[in-house]
């Protein structure tokens, strides 16, 4: 296809993806609006959330990468060090390392659902540990996913770190669980991070920074409304707001318009009252014996548990 100047100008400009668009309509269209947090991360909510995991209150990715280094030699013993690991998502490269850096010589399948992040992931690592056999394979990993690498006989570590699961409603939760299981095959293990149900004011101000970096994270939703699906939002008309809904153990984000608002949204026009939100985010935080159970209603039998000393993130190795 020829160029025109007007492309590099307009390089800028995402082509409009029309589950993006589905999904927000939908979500704005509802009595209690929602939208789904997988939306959080273009480039700048990726860049945004990394900055989140630098920032004093947060502590999942500190604590949960110090799990890892100490116990990952332990991980490497009980499934063997050249055993296949499959990576769901391929986003968190330093905990990737630090695992394989008890396996070099094992085969590592990280699966995505955007190639880009993938080649990023893998050049990355391809540098690091020569010996490693790298096969990506690009899919959703919420269902179960072929691997084109042999089962039979292969040791196969599942890993999914960073407390993703919480993420997810229980029952969404368990049917991925399940769709794990079925992608590693019999005899594998998973290892998993989860966090932790705590102080109510910890959770919030690990969901709320006083540097705001959450709260720019969860306005980008907005700005990439705008930029994306044509939207009029007035964004400085909003603010963030995280709290804890303690019936349901999870940490709630929404963006809360200060005063009444309408705007347009890819040809269609919305109003919101003051006062009234978007609900953007749920971060389900669980008790030991609940990440047990979690486990065992997605086929998976704690093996191992893992916690810090203010108990406050735990690294769980389970078997199928
Ligand atoms: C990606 N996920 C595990 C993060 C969490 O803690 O639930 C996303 C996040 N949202 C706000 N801060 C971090």
């Amino acid at each position: 296809t020829p160029t025109r100047p007007e492309d590099d100008i307009r390089g800028d400009t995402p082509a409009i993806d029309p589950a993006f668009r589905a999904d927000v309509l939908r979500g704005l269209g509802q009595a209690a609006k929602a939208i789904p947090a997988r939306w959080f991360y273009d480039m700048r909510g990726s860049q945004l959330f990394e900055a989140i995991t630098q920032v004093p209150e947060y502590y999942p990715t500190r604590t949960e990468t110090a799990l890892l280094h100490t116990h990952a030699p332990t991980v490497a013993q009980t499934v063997g060090a050249d055993a296949t690991v499959v990576e769901f998502g391929s986003g968190s490269s330093i905990k990737t390392r630090i695992l394989l850096k008890s396996m070099p010589r094992a085969t590592y399948v990280p699966i995505d659902i955007c190639g880009e992040f993938l080649d990023e992931a893998c050049a990355d690592l391809a540098a690091l540990f020569p010996q490693l056999r790298i096969v990506p394979v690009e899919a959703n990993f919420m269902n179960p996913v072929h691997l084109p690498v042999r089962q039979g006989g292969q040791a196969m570590l599942g890993f999914f770190p960073g407390s993703t699961i919480g993420n997810m409603t229980a029952s969404a939760a368990v049917d991925l669980l399940r769709s794990m299981r079925q992608t590693l095959g019999p005899n594998a293990h998973l290892l998993i991070g989860i966090d932790r149900v705590k102080d109510p004011q910890r959770l919030i101000a690990a969901y709320d920074d006083a540097q705001g970096v959450t709260a720019l994270f969860n306005l980008n939703l907005l700005q990439r409304i705008n930029r994306e699906l044509g939207g009029t939002i007035p964004v400085d008309e909003f603010r963030h707001l995280a709290r804890w809904n303690e019936g349901a153990s999870r940490i709630e984000m929404h963006l809360e318009a200060r005063s009444a608002v309408r705007f347009d949204v890819a040809g269609q026009s919305f109003h919101m009252d003051g006062g009234e939100t978007i609900h953007t985010e749920n971060c389900h935080k669980y008790r030991p014996s609940e990440m047990r159970l979690l486990l065992a209603a997605g086929g998976w039998n704690q093996l191992e548990h893992w916690t810090d000393s203010q108990e406050d993130f735990s690294l769980v190795l389970a078997g199928a």
